[in-house]
């Protein structure tokens, strides 16, 4: 498991180097827009379970055959199952976005899952809809200029949705 200054000081050592510019420069400015990286942690964290509920319920609208009897998530066991993915992957989205690094997701979440779901029966197609309905609330929160110190927020905003995006391909 790595964050973003584990990995640049992983990728210097393994060639015996000092730290070039360009790596120095991308940490020097991760820890200038530090506040909005916590922010948008804060944000997410702090909602998650409205983010997973309504990513859940506009799941099951488009694709009620899930919720029918015979449904991957019919039985309050299995809704309380895929509630609990979707809680767990968004957990390690906030990681992965704290740690400015996928690789906490990568190996604690997303490795074998697709082989996961694949033995469950379980339509992997659906839980990457899912994440990305997850994805849609998270910004539409985390990027709300309501409240906060305005700033531009864009680049962080599209590294957020890399994560995302990374924890459907996963499934898909
Ligand atoms: C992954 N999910 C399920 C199981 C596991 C995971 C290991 C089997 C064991 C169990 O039921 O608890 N666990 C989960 C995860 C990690 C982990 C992400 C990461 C660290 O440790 N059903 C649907 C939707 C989807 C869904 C498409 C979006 O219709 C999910 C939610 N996951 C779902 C369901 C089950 C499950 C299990 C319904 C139960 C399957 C079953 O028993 O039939």
């Amino acid at each position: 498991m790595l964050d973003a200054f584990a990995k640049v000081v992983a990728q210097a050592d393994a060639r015996g180097e000092f730290l070039t510019s360009a790596q120095f420069d991308a940490l020097s400015n991760l820890v200038k827009e530090g506040n909005k990286r916590l922010d948008t942690v804060n944000r997410i964290t702090s909602n998650a379970s409205t983010i997973v509920a309504n990513a859940a319920r506009a799941l099951f609208a488009e694709q009620p055959q899930l919720i029918q009897p015979g449904g991957n998530a019919y039985t309050n066991r299995r809704m309380a199952a895929c509630l609990r993915d979707m809680e767990i992957i968004l957990r390690y989205v906030t990681y992965a976005i704290l740690a400015g690094d996928s690789s906490v997701l990568d190996d604690r979440c997303l490795n074998g899952l697709r082989e996961t779901y694949q033995a469950l029966g379980t339509p992997g197609s659906s839980v990457a809809v899912a994440i990305q309905k997850m994805k849609e609330a998270a910004i539409a929160i985390a990027n709300d200029p309501n409240g906060i110190t305005p700033g531009d927020c864009s680049a962080l905003m599209s590294e957020v949705a890399g994560y995302f995006d990374r924890a459907a391909a996963a499934v898909a």
